[in-house]
C-alpha cells in the first residue's frame, strides 16, 4: 500500500475543507427566503451600467428600506414572495422553470453573539453567488456544486441580521460547465446554508488513512493558521486508538498510529468508525471507513482484492423528476433504486452531488466515482476556465476526502482531443493528484465512430489516467448489429471501465426490438452490449446511462421525451423498464 503521498499531498490542500455536514455547532439558515427575479441585473448595476452602485439605494445587496414615506426605493425584499432554501427555483416557482439569469435571495435571522469565529457556510449555490451580510459584500463564489464559506465574525451582530445572496445561473462559454450540456440548468441556493461557530484557532482540515497495513494509520490535522504547539489528540474508541501530538510551525500535526486492527470498508462490509480529533479548544469528528484502492495492470484492487464495478450513472435529481436532491428521503429512494439493480458502484454524474448522497452511499456500501462538470466543448485556452476547473476539483476533493467509498476522481466527460485539451487535462490531473494521491484518476472519453467496427482507444490522456473509461452507445447512436462485430483495441496496461452505454425508452411503450423508444429496444441494446463486454480486455466495470429518466432541455421530442432524457432504467415515478431486469441478471453473474 503506497501511502507516502498522503502526508505530502495534504500540504497542498489549500483553502481547505468546508466539509462534513454539521461537524460543529451550527445554526441552519434553511427555510423561507424572499426572492426578487432580476433578469437585467438592476440590483447591482445602474441604468448606465455603472457597477455596484452609483445609486446606492438600488443596490439590492444593501437591502435598503425607505427612511420615510417619501423616499423612493423600487424594491423590497420583505414584501417579495418567498421560496424554500435549499431548493432550485425552477421547480418551486412555475414561471421560473426555464429561467436563466440573476435572482436575489434575502432572509433575516436572529443571532446571539458567541465566543470564537463565525462562518457563513453554503453547501452549494448554482451557479455563481455573491453574498452580502448586513450590507457588507462578503465575496463571490463560482461553481454550482461545491461548498464555500465566509468568515463573518466581524460582520454578524447580536439581534437581527440580513443576508442577501445574488445568484446567477447564466451559462457562459468560459464556464464549467460551459453553454451546452445534457441536464437541467437548475438555479438557486440548492443545498443547505448554515452559520457555524468555531474556536478562534480551529481545525481547518484533517484526514486519516491507512498507512502500510490494516494495523497502522496516518493522520494529519491542519489548523486554520500557522500556530505551533497546539495539543492534538486523535481518538477512535472502537480501535482503542488515542494518539497525541502537537502542531508544528505550519500549524500541522502528523500522527502515526500502530498496532490497531482495522476492519476494512468494502461494499459487503461498509464498516465505519467514529473518529474524533481534539485540537486545542476545538473538536471535530466524523464517521469514516478505511480501505485501499489501487490500479494494478488491468485490474482494480479494493483492499488488495480484484473487484468488478457493477455500476450505474445518476444525476443529482430528485427521484420523482423534480429538481435537485435536497432531502434524505430523496437520497434514500435513489439509493433504493441503485440497490435494486444489484450494483456496488455509482457514477455520480456530471458534477459533485449533494454530500448527503455521497455519505449515504458510503453507509450503504456503494463505491463512488465523483466528477466535475468539465463536459463537451471547453474553452481550453482560457486561463480563467482552468482556474474554475481546478477550484471545483479542489473543493470536491476537500469535501469528500475522508469518504471511504469515493474511489475515483473524474476530471472530464467526452471532450474532443486536441493539444490544448491534452495539456489542460494533464495539468488538472497532476493538480488533483497533488491534493490526493490515494484515489484513482479517470475521465470519460467519447468513442467516436469506429472504422469497420474496429475501435482503437487511442487518446494520449490515457497515459495520464489510472482507469481508461469510455462512453459507448452501441445500438443507440450507432447500429446495434455492430455490438457482435465490434473489436476493442485498448493499447494501455490499465483497467477499463465502460462509463456509459444505454438507450432511450418510454416506460410503458411496447413494440418490436427494432422500434425506437420502446422498452423492448432498450432491452435488446442492453443484451447486445452485455454480450460484447466479454470481448473488452481488462474490463473492470460498467456504468450504464442511467438510473432514472432526467430533465434536459436538449430532449424536446413531443409525446416521447417531453423535456426528459429517457435513458433511465426507471421512469421518474419509479416505474421499472424491461432492461432493468437484464442488467440485474448480468450483475448477478459478476
Ligand atoms: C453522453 C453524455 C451524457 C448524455 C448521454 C446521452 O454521452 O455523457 O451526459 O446524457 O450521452 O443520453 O446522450
Amino acid at each position: 500500500m503506497k501511502t507516502g503521498g498522503i502526508l505530502a499531498a495534504f500540504a497542498a490542500l489549500a483553502a481547505c475543507a468546508p466539509s462534513a455536514l454539521a461537524e460543529r455547532t451550527a445554526e441552519s439558515l434553511n427555510g423561507d427566503w424572499h426572492y426578487i427575479v432580476d433578469p437585467q441585473d438592476i440590483g447591482s448595476k445602474s441604468y448606465h451600467d455603472d457597477p455596484e452602485s452609483s445609486r446606492d439605494s438600488m443596490w439590492f445587496g444593501r437591502n435598503v428600506k425607505p427612511k420615510n414615506k417619501t423616499e423612493l426605493i423600487e424594491y423590497s425584499f420583505s414584501d417579495a414572495p418567498t421560496m424554500k432554501v435549499p431548493g432550485d427555483w425552477n421547480t418551486q416557482v412555475r414561471e421560473l422553470f426555464y429561467y436563466e439569469g440573476v435572482l436575489w435571495y434575502q432572509r433575516d435571522f436572529e443571532w446571539t453573539m458567541r465566543e470564537g469565529r463565525t462562518f457563513l457556510h453554503f453547501d452549494a449555490v448554482s451557479v455563481r453567488a455573491t453574498v452580502y451580510l448586513n450590507g457588507h459584500r462578503l465575496g463571490e463564489h463560482s461553481g454550482g456544486f461545491t461548498p464555500f464559506e465566509f468568515d463573518v465574525t466581524d460582520k454578524v451582530k447580536g439581534g437581527s441580521n440580513s443576508v442577501v445572496v445574488k445568484v446567477d445561473n447564466t451559462r457562459r462559454r468560459s464556464g464549467i460547465p460551459t453553454q451546452g450540456f445534457d441536464w437541467w440548468n437548475y438555479g438557486g441556493i440548492i443545498r443547505d446554508v448554515r452559520l457555524e461557530v468555531r474556536p478562534r484557532t480551529h481545525v481547518k482540515a484533517w484526514r486519516v488513512d491507512l498507512a502500510d497495513s490494516l494495523e497502522s494509520l496516518d493522520a494529519v490535522v491542519a489548523m486554520d493558521s500557522a500556530v505551533s504547539n497546539v495539543a492534538v489528540r486523535l481518538c477512535i474508541d472502537e480501535l482503542g486508538v488515542s494518539a497525541e501530538g502537537v502542531t508544528d510551525g505550519d500549524g500541522k500535526c502528523k500522527l502515526r498510529v500502530d498496532g490497531c486492527k482495522v476492519e476494512p470498508w468494502s461494499p459487503s462490509n461498509p464498516k465505519l468508525y467514529k473518529v474524533v480529533v481534539k485540537a486545542g479548544e476545538d473538536e471535530v469528528s466524523d464517521e469514516m471507513g478505511f480501505r485501499t484502492i489501487k490500479a494494478r495492470g488491468r485490474k482494480i484492487l479494493l483492499n488488495g482484492k480484484e473487484i468488478f464495478l457493477k455500476g450505474i450513472c445518476l444525476h443529482d435529481e430528485a427521484p420523482n423528476g423534480g429538481g435537485r436532491v435536497t432531502t434524505d428521503e430523496q437520497v434514500a429512494e435513489n439509493i433504493r433504486r441503485v440497490k435494486e439493480l444489484g450494483a456496488n458502484f455509482v457514477r455520480l454524474a456530471h458534477y459533485p452531488h449533494n454530500e448527503k448522497m455521497v455519505r449515504a452511499c458510503e453507509r450503504e456500501g456503494l463505491l463512488a466515482w465523483c466528477e466535475i462538470p468539465l463536459y463537451w466543448m471547453i474553452d481550453w485556452k482560457n486561463e480563467d476556465t482552468y482556474k474554475s476547473a481546478s477550484s471545483q476539483a479542489r473543493e470536491m476533493i476537500e469535501r469528500d476526502i475522508r469518504r471511504a467509498n469515493v474511489i475515483v476522481w473524474s476530471l472530464a466527460n467526452e471532450t474532443v482531443p486536441s493539444r490544448e485539451r491534452n495539456e489542460f487535462l494533464a495539468r488538472l490531473a497532476e493538480y488533483a493528484r497533488s491534493l490526493d494521491s490515494t484515489r484513482l484518476i479517470s475521465l470519460a472519453m467519447e468513442v467516436a465512430s469506429a472504422k469497420d467496427c474496429v475501435n482503437r482507444l487511442q487518446d494520449d490522456l490515457n497515459t495520464v489516467v489510472d482507469i481508461v473509461a469510455f462512453n459507448e452507445y452501441v445500438g443507440w447512436y450507432r447500429n446495434v448489429a455492430d455490438a457482435d462485430r465490434m473489436v476493442w483495441e485498448i493499447p494501455y496496461d490499465k483497467p477499463v471501465v465502460i462509463s456509459e452505454f444505454g438507450a432511450g425508452a418510454v416506460a410503458g411503450l411496447h413494440g418490436g426490438a427494432d422500434e425506437r423508444w420502446t422498452e423492448e429496444m432498450q432491452r435488446a441494446i442492453y443484451e447486445a452490449n452485455i454480450r460484447m463486454f466479454s470481448r473488452v480486455e481488462g474490463l473492470c466495470g460498467t456504468c450504464p446511462w442511467i438510473l432514472t429518466d432526467f430533465r434536459s432541455p436538449r430532449r424536446p421530442l413531443s409525446g416521447i421525451q417531453d423535456g426528459y432524457n429517457r435513458k433511465g432504467l426507471f421512469a421518474p415515478d419509479g416505474t421499472r423498464k424491461l432492461a432493468l431486469e437484464t442488467l440485474k441478471k448480468y450483475y448477478e453473474t459478476k
